[in-house]
This record gives C-alpha cells, sequence and structure tokens, in this order.
C-alpha cells in the first residue's frame, strides 16, 4: 500500500497511557483487555486492517496447522459459543473473516491507526515513559509500550544474485497480493519448501500451465486430513471443552516434551504411527513422549515418515530428493499439508535439487542453476520470514541510557521470561523470544501474556508505580535455563529458523521456550510482586534497575 493510498488522518500526537503495536490476535487482545482496565491506549498496525499474519499471507492454501477448534480465542464465552467453523483446519481467508469478527464484535477498530509503522520508540528516563514516533508523523508519549509484533511477520527473500533483473512477476508468500493472483496459462517458479512452499505448491500446480520447484531442504509433513467440521464434532468438542481449558490453563501450556516413556516393540510402534498418520496433523510428533528428546525413537519415526514420502511419490528419484535427510523429525516446524506429495506425480510439476545444482543467478527470463535455466512467467518466494525477532528489530527501539534494542541482541535475543528486556522499562513483549510462543498453540500462548500484561498494569497503577525494569541478572538466568532445556532436545541439531539459522549472518539462538511449568513461572513472578524485576515509584536512578 503506498502512503498516497493510504486513509488519510490527522497525526495523533500527545499522551497516553499504552501504545501497542500490531492488530493480530495478540494485538486485538491486547486493546481489549488494557481498554477493559481503563487504560487509555492506542494501536498502530502496518495493514489496512486487522489479522496479522493472516492479513499478510493470503498465498493460495494458506491454512492454519492447528485444528481451528483450538485456534480460537478462550476468553469470550460468546465469542465461542457464537462462531462457528466450517473445517477442521481453517482456510487463511475464514481465519481472517474470524478476526474481522472480532474486531467488530469488540469493538476495536477505533483504538487502531492503521495503514502506520511505528518507526521508533524511546524510552525518557526522566519521565519514565516512551515516546513513539510513526510513519503518518504521529507522536505520542506512554507509560507502557506493548509489542504484539508477531513472530513469523518480516518476510525474508534470498539475495540472489539477478534477482531484481527478473521481468516477469515476483511474489513473496508472506506478503501476497490481496487481490490474488492468477496463475492460469503461467509457468512458475516455486522457491523454498517450508510450510508456505509445501501449502502453495499443490494449489499453484492445479492452477498453473506448469511449475518447477526448487528445493534447497526437503522437510517433514504430515497430511492434514482436513474435512468439513459437523455438527457432532462442535458437540463433542463443547462437551470437553472445560476439559480442554483446563489443560491449556494447566502449567505445561499443552506441551509433552521430554517425558522419559517407554517404547514399545516395533510393531506397535508402527501401529502408533500408521493411527496417527491416518488421523493427519502434527500431533504425529505425540506419538512418544521422548520424540523430541532421544534421537533413537526419533530416527524411528522419521524413517515412517520417508517410507511414506517414498510411497507417495511414483518417481524414485524425484522421491528420493523429497526425503528429508539432514534434520531430526519435528526439530523444524512441522509441516502439515494436503497433497503436497502427490503433487509431484502430476506432469506438469518438476523438482529441482539445488543440492545438486544450486541456483547461479535469477536471469530477466527465469532461474539458472549450475546445470540448467528455466524459464519461468513468475517466481515465488516461499523463503520464509526472519523470525522471533524482524519484526521488533526494524523498529528503532532504545531504552535506558539510549541503549538500542539491536545492541542488546547483538548476540540474541535476551528477554526475561519472552516478556520484558533488561534495560527497556515498560516494554512488554507478546510471545516474545524465551517465551513457548511457536512451539505452543500460538492463541494460547497469547491470551496467556496478554493477560500477565494487564494484571501487571493493574498492580503498577494500583501500586502506584512508574517503571517496571526487568533485573538483568534475571534475564541471565532465564536465558541460560532456556538454553539449557533445548540442549536437552533434539531441536538444536537442526538449522531452523527456531535457531535464527535461516538468516546469514544471525546468532544461532534456539529462541522459544521449550520446558514445561511455564505459566505456573509467570503466575509465580507475579505472586512474588514481579520477582525478576525491579519497580520504582518515581522515575529514578535507571542503572538501579539495569
Ligand atoms: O518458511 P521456512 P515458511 N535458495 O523458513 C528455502 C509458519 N507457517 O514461510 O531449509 C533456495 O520454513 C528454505 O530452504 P533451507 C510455520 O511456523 C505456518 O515456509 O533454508 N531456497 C526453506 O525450504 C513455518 O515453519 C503455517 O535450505 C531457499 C524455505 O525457503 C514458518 O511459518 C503456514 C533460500 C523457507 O522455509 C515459516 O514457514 C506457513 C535460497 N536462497 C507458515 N532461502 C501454518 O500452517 C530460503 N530457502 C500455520
Amino acid at each position: 500500500m503506498s502512503e498516497s493510498k493510504a486513509r488519510k488522518r490527522a497525526p495523533i500526537k500527545g499522551e497516553i497511557d499504552a501504545v501497542v503495536i500490531g492488530a493480530g490476535f495478540g494485538g486485538m487482545y491486547m486493546l481489549h483487555k488494557l481498554r477493559e482496565l481503563g487504560v487509555s491506549v492506542q494501536g498502530f498496525e502496518a495493514g489496512d486492517n486487522v489479522g496479522g499474519t493472516w492479513y499478510w499471507n493470503r498465498y493460495p492454501g494458506a491454512r492454519c496447522d492447528v485444528p481451528s477448534l483450538f485456534y480460537s480465542y478462550t476468553w469470550s464465552e460468546e465469542l465461542q459459543s457464537e462462531w462457528r467453523w466450517s473445517e477442521k483446519y481453517a482456510a487463511q481467508p475464514e481465519i481472517l473473516r474470524y478476526a474481522n469478527h472480532v474486531a467488530d464484535r469488540f469493538d476495536l477498530r477505533p483504538l487502531i491507526a492503521f495503514e502506520t509503522r511505528v518507526l521508533s520508540a524511546h524510552f525518557d528516563e526522566r519521565s519514565d515513559r516512551w515516546r513513539i514516533t510513526t510513519d503518518r508523523g504521529d507522536v505520542l508519549d506512554c507509560r507502557w509500550l506493548v509489542t504484539a509484533t508477531g513472530c513469523l511477520s518480516t518476510p525474508r527473500a534470498p539475495a540472489i544474485p539477478g534477482v531484481e533483473t527478473f521481468e516477469g512477476a515476483t511474489y513473496h508468500t508472506g506478503a501476497w497480493p490481496h487481490e490474488g493472483v492468477d496463475f492460469s496459462g503461467k509457468r512458475v517458479a516455486v522457491i523454498g519448501t517450508g510450510s508456505s512452499g509445501i501449502q502453495s505448491i499443490p494449489q499453484i500446480a492445479r492452477q498453473a500451465e506448469h511449475v518447477t520447484v526448487f528445493q534447497r531442504t526437503p522437510n517433514f509433513s504430515i497430511p492434514a486430513r482436513n474435512t468439513p467440521l459437523t455438527e457432532e464434532d462442535i458437540e463433542t468438542f463443547r462437551q470437553n471443552y472445560p476439559a480442554y481449558i483446563a489443560m491449556v490453563k494447566g502449567p505445561g501450556m499443552g506441551f509433552t516434551g521430554g517425558l522419559e516413556v517407554p517404547i514399545p516393540d516395533e510393531e506397535a510402534q508402527r501401529k502408533r504411527y500408521d493411527e496417527l498418520w491416518a488421523i493427519g496433523g502434527a500431533g504425529f510428533l505425540a506419538a512418544w513422549g521422548n520424540l523430541l528428546t532421544d534421537i533413537n525413537v526419533n530416527d524411528r519415526a522419521a524413517s515412517y515418515v520417508r517410507e511414506k514420502i517414498a510411497d507417495a511419490v511414483k518417481d524414485p528419484k524425484t522421491a528420493k530428493a523429497l526425503q528429508p535427510f539432514d534434520h531430526p523429525l519435528g526439530t523444524k516446524r512441522i509441516c502439515v499439508d494436503i497433497d503436497y506429495f502427490e503433487t509431484y506425480n502430476r506432469p506438469n510439476v518438476a523438482l529441482v535439487n539445488l543440492r545438486e545444482t544450486p541456483i547461479e543467478a535469477i536471469t530477466p527470463t527465469g532461474v539458472r542453476t549450475r546445470e540448467e535455466t528455466y524459464e519461468v512467467d513468475a517466481i515465488v518466494f516461499a523463503t520464509g520470514f526472519d523470525a522471533m525477532t524482524g519484526a521488533l528489530l526494524s523498529i528503532d527501539i532504545k531504552g535506558l541510557g539510549g541503549v538500542d534494542l539491536k545492541d542488546a541482541w547483538a548476540e540474541g535475543p535476551k528477554a526475561y521470561l519472552g516478556l520484558g528486556v533488561a534495560g527497556f522499562p515498560n516494554m512488554f513483549l507478546i510471545t516474545g523470544p524465551g517465551s513457548p510462543s511457536v512451539l505452543s498453540n500460538m492463541i494460547n500462548s497469547i491470551e496467556q501474556h496478554v493477560e500477565w500484561v494487564t494484571d501487571c498494569v493493574a498492580y503498577m497503577r494500583e501500586h502506584h508505580f512508574s517503571r517496571i525494569a526487568v533485573d538483568s541478572a534475571a534475564q541471565e538466568a532465564w536465558v541460560e535455563h532456556v538454553r539449557r532445556v533445548a540442549d536437552k532436545t533434539l531441536f538444536p541439531r537442526a538449522a531452523s529458523w527456531y535457531m535464527g539459522a535461516n538468516i546469514p549472518g544471525k546468532p544461532r539462538v534456539f529462541m522459544p521456550y521449550i520446558g514445561r511449568g511455564y505459566r505456573k513461572k509467570c503466575e509465580d513472578v507475579a505472586a512474588a510482586g514481579y520477582e525478576g524485576f525491579v519497580l520504582a515509584k518515581e522515575p529514578a536512578d535507571a542503572d538501579a534497575a539495569a
């Protein structure tokens, strides 16, 4: 959206209690809760509507990999009972409709300035307030800054030589044109085979004249077995809802990794995999509690999936190239697909294995590998995101002493509980690095963080605190704990975006928190008067808190 097309409005200036950046599921709920608390709040959103990740990722086949009944807010019974999902895994348009419904139902739009990017956030230690500026000329001073900028919201296109010379159309799955794309009669290159590529390739192949998939690393994918939801499905879910809520609010946030469980013999294992394969979806990873911690257990499950790929793909060379080999199952985000591997049996789809023949350049008319040039009309980059930190670090955020967040995170992101950062008082991250975030059901994690932040703001108001600052020793201890817990799993063995490995030069740190008991830890911290944070009544000696 160019600035000239953006809706005109006067710049917003002055003082307010809180600013929330982002109007996805995190930002929307945060706005609702703060307003409910009686806090004056302004939201800023780069898009021209709500929905966050579901606003931007409109590529064909975009669909949630968490069952829709679970990918729903739980904080409003009315909302829960009046919204009806149509499919087991909702497609992007339906999730976006849900986000819009929430915005209307709870009258959130008046709180949000759309088509507005926050440029800077600078902390003023004399007033304990943040000064926020935007690309629309807004200048707002606020006590609390909440970043709800999303974990996967900064699309990344690789710097392939010659990309700027390409004369056809280029698209990124994470910034898809709103009007959609008609690939009929077109020769299309898709670069990237993560979740976005795996979801979009079957859909593009149905429409385009020809699709060439450029794959650097094959990924594990489990069939979704998507179906329409029946009245019976919904009734069963309603009946089990209290148990579901108890599980969500339980200490483990539903994550069951790391358990030592006895593994039965080969035949019984196979039976279990057959059952889970027939059910479909990411639940395959829950086959055994130690699937993500014990390489022997993982190897067997991975072999099973590789066999399934070989069964699905007719051409043996293509099947071989599609079998993941360089990471344990589930240590890169597991993909959930509809007809992905079967799509390679179509006569109009070809796979180029970049491990054998890397891309050398993009030419004005196609993609050139070491061995061949592929003439195409369009290129789809399904090349992922600068995950977890990209959106935050694209904002000029300066905390105590004018320290830049980019410098504070030069060795990788450091945050206490994924909620706050030492040296950046009164700033809260929704699902920040060091919290379960992308390893959990995002909606549940968002709700937990929003509610924790709301309670914290209420506490500060009640006790007349003007500053809450993360204690750097508590932060160091938490970061170390996050690392140690991750090291007990197989996750660090994969060059994944969880590790920052997809971005050249990004420090390799396992960013999400994979341990159990996270919710309880956050509750205990709050109950102990915000242990690990330093609260101050007056704008004061900042160093005491940093
Ligand atoms: O991105 P990715 P994504 N030349 O980073 C390849 C969520 N999501 O957008 O592995 C050639 O996973 C790269 O290859 P390699 C979900 O959490 C959710 O697909 O680096 N290839 C890889 O194949 C997911 O994990 C849903 O060797 C290049 C691909 O691009 C996350 O978003 C749906 C390349 C990037 O895969 C990210 O998924 C979609 C190059 N220079 C996404 N550079 C749901 O279902 C990169 N690649 C909810």
